[in-house]
């Protein structure tokens, strides 16, 4: 763990034990459905757009469609790169794994999407197919493929083009593949070859995660549905993050604190999230502070832990099997099982 900015007279908790309530699992009929057509498409597609959210570099990076996309022509792009910007050597930690199959990716920066542009006008360059070369955009639920596709779309083709992609901050806005749509324009009317395509598909989540931890963090990011892991658990995990990277982060509410109601109670008074009577509103606190973390206005970090070892441990377990989802559907059953006997 890299700790971050330390505050005389103030230590951070080092560990965060894991509720047992959490959920390790939100795989829903509509991933298993998109996961299973997407293995039917893959023959037809040039290059894949694997987006991961980079503020959670490692824990939104799929081993379930790792597996399905073994072999084929990648990049990685990660998106949402602004509201990671405070962390500052993690670009360059990523590209040292992953080389120049990585793309780093904001819908606020237009260069960035324009650079992606230009990756794919060579690469349909090399291609010369005459039909247009064919990307497809997966990832895990919510990371912004949806965004992608209309930003590539805007940027790719001249003239004004209607959005293609519906797009929310929620999990599971988009339900089902999406047909081809042309992002970039053939040579003939100014782009390039016989022009580029792009299909979106919703959002696919693992059978399985192994720790709670990165459940959490996907929460943090709208990566499962709300309400799935309790909003106050969220804050006091989040607030466990901010106290390692930055305690400083949430000063405009008040000084640095390892209680979470303390927190929350300084956000509802700052934000007159009140009920009768002058006394805090937690859910809403809650809720306010998660918002104002997802719109980076608590800080733009990465949170997952980007070190040598753990990158290096993390591509290791890629190739190890993983639970298939009978296996998994019987762990959660122990897990549930456990949780009902045992301590939350
Ligand atoms: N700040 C920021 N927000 C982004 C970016 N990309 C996407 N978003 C936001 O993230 C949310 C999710 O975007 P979508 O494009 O719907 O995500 P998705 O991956 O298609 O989600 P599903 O279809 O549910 O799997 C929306 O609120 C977007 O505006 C980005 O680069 N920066
Ligand atoms: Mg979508």
């Amino acid at each position: 763990m890299s700790v971050g900015k330390a505050i005389t007279g103030f230590a951070p908790r080092t560990t965060f034990p894991t509720p047992n309530s959490i959920p390790k699992t939100y795989f829903l009929g509509h991933h298993h459905a998109g996961a299973e057509k997407i293995k039917t498409i893959l023959p037809q597609i040039s290059v894949v757009l694997e987006c991961r959210d980079f503020r959670l570099p490692l824990s939104t990076h799929n081993p379930h469609l790792e597996q399905m996309l073994a072999g084929r022509e990648r990049l990685v792009v990660y998106t949402k790169t602004l509201l990671g910007k405070s962390s500052k050597n993690a670009q360059q930690a990523l590209r040292r794994v992953y080389g120049d199959r990585v793309v780093f990716w904001d819908k606020a920066d237009k260069k960035t999407t324009t650079k992606l542009i230009e990756r794919l006008k060579e690469l349909a360059m090399q291609q010369g197919s005459l039909t247009g070369l064919r990307a497809l955009a997966v990832g895990m639920p919510n990371v912004g493929k949806s965004t992608l596709l209309n930003a590539l779309r805007s940027n790719g083709l001249s003239g004004k083009v209607a959005k293609a992609a519906q797009t929310g901050d929620q999990a599971g806005v988009t339900r089902r593949v999406g047909t081809a749509v042309r992002i970039i324009d053939s040579a003939e009317k100014g782009g390039v070859a016989s022009g580029v395509y792009i299909m979106d598909t919703p959002g696919i989540f693992q059978p399985y995660v192994e720790d709670g931890e990165t459940m959490m963090k996907v929460a943090l990011a709208h990566g499962i549905k709300k309400g799935l892991i309790d909003d106050e658990i969220l804050c006091d995990y989040l607030l466990y993050k901010l106290n390692l990277l930055d305690p400083k982060s949430y000063r405009s509410y008040c000084a640095p604190t390892n209680d979470v109601y303390e927190f929350l109670e300084a956000v509802a008074r700052k934000e007159g999230k009140l009920k009768k009577g002058g006394v805090p509103n937690m859910p809403e606190a809650a809720a306010r502070v998660l918002s104002l973390w997802r719109d980076g206005k608590l800080g733009k970090y990465v949170l997952d832990d980007l070190s040598e070892e753990t990158l290096q441990a993390h591509e290791l377990a890629q190739s190890e099997p993983r639970l298939s989802l009978n296996q998994a559907k019987k762990a959660m059953k122990e897990e549930r099982k456990k949780a009902k006997d045992g301590p939350v």
